[in-house]
């Protein structure tokens, strides 16, 4: 597709140049050929609307973590969704957060004898020995969404998913320019994160602290982990709010945790996105709702809808191909400085 881009945005460029004949039309080819080669160098981000290949008979086996979040909701749907169209029979199995379940699914993948197994690592460490499990079966493995660490990089093709750590520098930019003009020698910070040890909490922990090196400012007051719920959410930031009276801003790993923060806040009289500034990961339908409502002043995208191209994936390696190491999926970053907050289309989720 960025080739035929390339090539014809070329050829209007030859076109204009000869009707032209003149100094001007050159500068125009030029310009065509930049345009081009800026499309050639968009490859490596991969669209995640469906490309609506048919992979009929591909078997894939897909562990999914659970359904902690409508984030969560909606990757699932997303693959569902891509597998029907794309004539892909899938083996779908919710692990309940727990990894054990995780394993398990992968080990009946296995005796299935699937023809490609994806699957949500619900924390990075821990899966070397059923990956090599598969190895010996010979079935490759998809990584998706969040991160495995693993010391032999051959267990598994590759990994598409968020870029966590971009999104935890986000958020500290935000914030940087956030308090920029506010004059405060101390800006309290609290961080209500992920999953203990899940790739995505580990990312937005550290990107987080990257961006914020140097602006001495910025105070990590607390960090505790709301396990990506929204209950946990709910339940925590109701007492660690009471306590650190003199809070600034929360970062919150999360929308569904952040909701319920929300819930916290009102029952504490204070006011989201006013008394205490308020960053938070997704932007999901509900944030972005928050956002407009001025109770969230920054909402950082992580797209769900990464089932049309795992399907793709899931049929290159079928097939016997290679894929890209590492594929992160295009997100955005909504805030409270937008003009355009009416416009932004329906989230899905
Ligand atoms: O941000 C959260 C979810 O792994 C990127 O998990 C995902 C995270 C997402 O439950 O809402």
């Amino acid at each position: 597709m960025y080739v035929h881009a390339f090539v014809y945005s070329y050829a209007i460029g030859v076109q204009m140049t000869i009707s032209l004949r003149q100094k001007s039309g050159l500068v125009i080819l030029i310009m065509c050929v930049l345009t081009g080669i800026f499309f050639l160098s968009c490859d490596n981000k991969k669209p995640t609307s469906a490309s609506k290949q048919v992979h009929e008979g591909l078997i894939l086996g897909f562990s999914q973590i659970g359904a902690e979040s409508a984030w969560r909701n909606c990757n699932t749907r997303s693959v569902r969704d891509a597998a029907a169209e794309n004539g892909v029979q899938l083996l779908f199995e919710n692990a309940e957060q727990k990894q054990e379940n995780q394993i398990k699914a992968i080990r009946s993948f296995i005796a299935y004898q699937v023809d490609v197994i994806a699957f949500v690592p619900i924390v990075t460490d821990g899966w070397d020995n059923v990956l090599r499990e598969a190895k010996q079966a010979g079935i490759p493995v998809l990584v998706t969404d969040r991160e495995i660490k693993t010391t032999d990089e051959s267990l598994y093709a590759g990994f598409i998913g968020t870029d966590s750590i971009q999104e935890g520098r986000s958020a500290g930019q935000f914030l940087i320019h956030k308090f920029a003009k506010s004059g405060k020698k101390t800006v309290n910070i609290i961080e209500l994160s992920g999953t203990e040890g899940s790739s995505v909490a580990l990312g937005r922990a550290r990107g987080f602290r990257e961006a914020l090196s140097g602006h001495t400012e910025f105070k990590i007051i607390h960090s505790e982990s709301g396990d990506f719920m929204r209950s946990k959410g709910y339940e925590l930031m109701k007492s660690v709010l009471a306590r650190y009276k003199n809070t600034d801003a929360v970062f919150c790993h999360n929308d569904a945790m952040m909701l319920g923060m929300l819930d916290a806040m009102n029952e504490l009289k204070i006011k989201p996105g006013k008394d205490i500034v308020i960053v938070t990961i997704d932007a999901q339908q509900a944030a972005i709702d928050a956002l407009r409502l001025g109770q969230v002043n920054c909402a950082i995208e992580c797209n769900p809808k990464t089932g049309p191209t795992i399907m793709d994936l899931a049929a290159k390696l079928a097939h016997g191909e290679s894929i890209p190491r590492v594929i992160h999926v295009d997100e955005k970053v909504f805030s409270e400085d937008d003009s355009d907050l009416a416009d932004i289309p329906a989230r899905g989720y």
